[in-house]
């Protein structure tokens, strides 16, 4: 018999397939050995191939940006050494017309997403908004408030589906920020809506000095998704080949009508939270190390070389490609820029409210007077 206390709602879906995998989603182990999985298949060499020469590129933007700051010409860099496979899959399983909503930690996200370095870490030097065009590679700014850009995807995503568009929204967020109610919002939003996004959660076990314990006792992360009426998976966040196939298939699934989803990728933020943490106050080195035979490129490299995909050669040329990108940003950070403080002004209101126009007025006054 029908359950009389079933929500009414049309696209309520039964509770079956909801619940994520009891163990994450792995194809290719830490060893570089494929893992058969009935459900996902393993994308193809070519496929690999090319996202790994990201997963590359990404270790070198992530070292470069760190010595960047340490020399003084970036004035943060949240860094996502050993979260490559999560930024290159996030951005690779995207087509152009869709959108992705990254955070502060999504640097290689954006940057695979093909928006020009130096555009990207104009923010984290702190000299302008955002620093790219958001609707030139269809990748909203990073936000740096928690969540806050999980409601804005959503918000595209529902005018998309209205539009009558096919358009697919992935939207970021770290462990620490599913405690926030915008999450919350979000994800019901999304729900209730049937709305074309994917929630792609990083789970990196720390919130700055905050550990996953202390964050939730939900069995993971995923299983969050079921009580806003959506499917969860979880996946090994530094398993390439399982994250291009389980949000590829989140991905599809959207695009074809099938409402949201939420992905968990289990990983672990290899650095300090920024260059302003000391993450040794809260965690110890010995935990950090045991991370280190899971390194997302290492493992891919294993599996491609068994295959004979990748030789000295590509190794080289994929080397040789993230030293050019590594010397541009050098380049340009090492550059001074002379911004004009009335730029703070520019660009956050349409039609600029009084207190800020009195503001700006006041700035310029001071500025005429410190210039004479
Ligand atoms: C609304 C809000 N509250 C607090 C902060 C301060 N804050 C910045 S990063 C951070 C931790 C976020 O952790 P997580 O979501 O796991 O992302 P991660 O930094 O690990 O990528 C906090 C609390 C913030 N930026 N925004
Ligand atoms: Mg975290």
């Amino acid at each position: 018999m029908q359950d009389p206390h079933r929500n009414a709602h049309p696209q309520a879906p039964g509770s079956a397939g909801l619940l994520p995998s009891e163990q994450p989603v792995q194809l290719v182990d830490p060893d570089g050995v494929h893992r058969h999985d009935d459900r996902y298949p393993l994308p193809d060499g070519e496929a690999l191939l090319a996202a790994y020469a990201r997963l590359v590129l990404g270790r070198r933007i992530n070292d470069q940006a760190n010595a960047l700051v340490r020399q003084g010409r970036l004035a943060v860099y949240p860094s996502s050494h050993g979260q490559e496979a999560c930024q290159v899959a996030a951005a690779v399983v995207l087509e152009d017309r869709d959108w992705l909503f990254p955070t502060y930690r999504d640097t290689v996200s954006v940057i695979t997403r093909g928006v020009e370095p130096l555009q990207v870490l104009t923010l984290l030097r702190g000299d302008w908004h955002s620093g790219y065009d958001p609707y030139e590679h269809n990748t909203a700014p990073q936000a740096t408030p928690l969540a806050t850009q999980l409601l804005h995807a959503v918000g595209v995503a529902h005018a998309a589906k209205l539009k009558g568009e096919d358009t697919v929204v992935l939207a970021m967020c770290g462990d620490g920020a599913t405690s926030e109610g915008d999450f919350h919002e979000a994800l019901n939003f999304a729900a209730v809506f049937h709305v074309p996004v994917v929630f792609f959660v990083q789970n990196n076990e720390y919130a700055i000095s905050v550990p996953l314990k202390n964050q939730s006792v939900a069995p993971s992360l995923a299983h969050k998704a079921i009580g806003y009426g959506m499917p969860g998976e979880r996946v090994d966040g530094n398993d390439l080949a399982a994250l291009l196939a389980v949000l590829g298939s989140a991905v599809d699934r959207a695009r074809e009508g099938h409402g949201p989803s939420l992905v968990e990728a289990h990983t672990y933020r290899m650095q300090a939270h920024t260059n302003a943490d000391d993450a040794t106050r809260y965690r110890t080195q010995q935990d950090v190390e045991s991370w280190v035979p899971r390194d997302p490129i290492t493992r891919m490299r294993t599996y491609l070389r068994g295959l004979h995909l990748l030789d000295d050669d590509a190794e080289a040329r994929f080397a040789a490609d993230a030293e050019t990108t590594a010397a541009h940003m050098r380049e340009g950070l090492n550059t001074d820029v002379d911004p004009d403080p009335q730029e703070l002004f520019a660009h956050v209101y349409t039609q600029r409210t009084t207190q800020l126009a009195e503001q700006s007025a006041q700035l310029r006054d001071e500025l005429s007077r410190t210039d004479g």
